[in-house]
């Protein structure tokens, strides 16, 4: 039996990757932070059989302690601050946890267990204002981050890569585009206006509030993205990948597409709040995922509207409970 071992397990891609790694057979661990509310921070993935410790990417010695008592085969460092606008609220945690955090775990895997696999949570947000001519962003674009969480990206797709080479390590990175589904946070676009969408439909809110309306991304569903991460530690070789759709969206789209499919027009509705703009933005990405498609056979297999489908059907079941 394998043995994966999952920082962030408890966010939603962690959940996703659990599932899948159960699914294959794999003994499933983790570590979760300390939180004073106990109730909601395991909701993710209370249906789960996986093996939980208390734990921290600023925590050196929990790692190692967790590393220690797991012995994985595989490590996933998932665990991050995600969120890119808060990433300028809270610059100096999101660096230390998404860059120094990343080489803690990198340390404590090369002192532990330095013949697992590691996997690194890298980030298309790291390319930030870079675009290729034709139009999207692959593993040779030059990174030009706009974010303190894109800057610390940066930091830890290198660091990544300077363990691999300096101490050959099997470490890899995911460069993974925009990824979403029902379990993403609700501050995040897809999900805060799905959620709103809903519940204007439902009579129990009056306006959504957004910042910029005239970003892309290329959105696709944490499920197909997953397997991408597993994929990428089932090769002889590590590497680095971008895992994308390839097709890119603009927020006032997804917008439309939610709306207009509650029977709604969003121009009704949506209000611009300054509170919802960053300092600044990164207006673009539509990633080429020709690479892991060629070399791994990934392939994504949800479409954008099931996806947002999907995530309406979800917040509708949870909000009609209200009325
Ligand atoms: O959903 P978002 O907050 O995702 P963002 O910033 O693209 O970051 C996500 O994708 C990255 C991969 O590229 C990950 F690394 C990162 O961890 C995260 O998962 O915002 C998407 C777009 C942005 O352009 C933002 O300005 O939506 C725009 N937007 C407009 N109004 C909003 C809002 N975003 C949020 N969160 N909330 C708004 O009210």
């Amino acid at each position: 039996m394998k043995k994966a071992f999952i920082t962030g397990i408890a966010g939603q891609d962690g959940s996703y990757l659990s599932e899948y790694l159960l699914s294959l057979g794999y003994e499933v661990s983790g570590i979760v932070r300390r939180n004073s509310t106990v109730e909601h921070q395991e909701n993710r993935i209370n249906h789960l059989d996986v093996k939980l410790e208390y734990g921290d990417l600023l925590d050196q010695s929990s790692l190692e302690r967790a590393l220690r008592k797991f012995q994985p085969d595989e490590i996933y460092n998932l665990a991050a601050q995600s969120h890119v606008r808060i990433s300028s609220d809270i610059p100096q945690f999101t660096v230390q946890t998404n860059a120094l955090g990343v080489l803690n775990i990198l340390e404590a895997y090369k002192n532990i267990c330095p013949n697992a696999k590691f996997y690194q949570a890298s980030s298309s947000e790291m390319f930030g204002t870079s675009v290729d001519e034709d139009g999207y962003q692959r593993e040779t674009t030059k990174m030009t981050p706009v974010s303190p969480y894109g800057c610390a990206k940066v930091f830890g797709y290198n660091i990544v890569r300077n363990y691999r080479n300096g101490y050959k390590l099997h470490a890899s990175n995911g460069i993974l585009f925009n990824h979403e589904s029902p379990r993403r946070g609700s501050n995040f676009v897809t999900n805060k206006v799905v959620k709103a969408a809903v519940r204007i439909k439902l009579g129990l809110q009056k306006v959504l509030e957004m910042g910029n309306m005239d970003s892309y991304r290329d959105w696709g569903h944490s499920r197909d993205y997953v397997r991408a991460m597993h994929l990428i530690l089932q090769q002889d070789k590590p590497g680095d990948w971008v895992v994308a759709t390839g097709e890119t969206r603009s927020v006032r789209d997804m917008c439309e597409y939610v709306f207009k499919k509650l029977g709604l027009d969003y121009k009704e509705y949506v209000q611009i709040n300054a509170r919802y703009l960053r300092p600044e933005e990164l207006p673009y990405l539509k990633g080429d995922s020709s690479r892991i498609r060629r070399e791994l056979g990934w392939k994504p297999e949800c479409t954008f509207e099931a996806m947002m489908d999907e995530m309406i059907e979800h917040w509708l079941k949870i909000e009609n409970k209200k009325i």
